[in-house]
């Protein structure tokens, strides 16, 4: 065997490895788990430029409560939020215009922005200025019940 051989058999090897890693973490995103997600360590609520699977994380959170997104608004593409009873609120500042605009994302849950529509004709990508960690794992569907799916609505602050 010479060396360029052996070279190229641990070549294949290492792409063995690393598609069973992506496979491993693939399955510990389920929910109800203490897992990180993404990238993302638990408890944490993490903010992405680009997708939560090929992006960067620029910012994250563990905080209840509101606050302007570190990093600046108008940037989040995507988010990732891995903790187990708390729904994360982004939300859009219209400043001049009321209201604001929020969309939720349940507990253990992760989202690319893009893939949902804004009322401002855009996606919901680079228009977050605040984030808010909630005190409920779940959404409300705009006629009073609880859900586990991405919810949007007005803010009125
Ligand atoms: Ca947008
Ligand atoms: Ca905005």
């Amino acid at each position: 065997m010479t060396l360029r051989t052996i070279r190229t058999r641990l070549g294949a090897a290492a792409l063995a490895v690393a598609s069973l890693t992506a496979g491993a973490v693939t399955m510990s995103a389920s929910p109800a788990s203490a897992a990180s997600m993404h990238g993302c360590s638990y408890p944490r609520v993490c903010l992405y430029d680009h997708s939560y699977q090929n992006g960067n994380i620029f910012s994250s959170y563990q905080q209840y409560g509101t606050q302007a997104i570190i990093g600046g608004g108008n940037r989040v593409d995507a988010l990732v939020n891995t903790r187990n009873d708390d729904a994360v609120w982004l939300i859009d500042r219209t400043p001049g215009t009321a209201p604001d605009w929020y969309i939720c994302i349940p507990q253990n849950t992760a989202v690319n922005l893009g893939d949902y529509a804004h009322p401002n004709g855009t996606t919901w990508a680079n228009d977050a200025d605040d984030i808010s960690i909630r005190y409920e794992g779940t959404c409300d569907d705009r006629g009073g019940a609880a859900t586990y799916r991405v919810q949007q609505g007005t803010y009125w602050a």
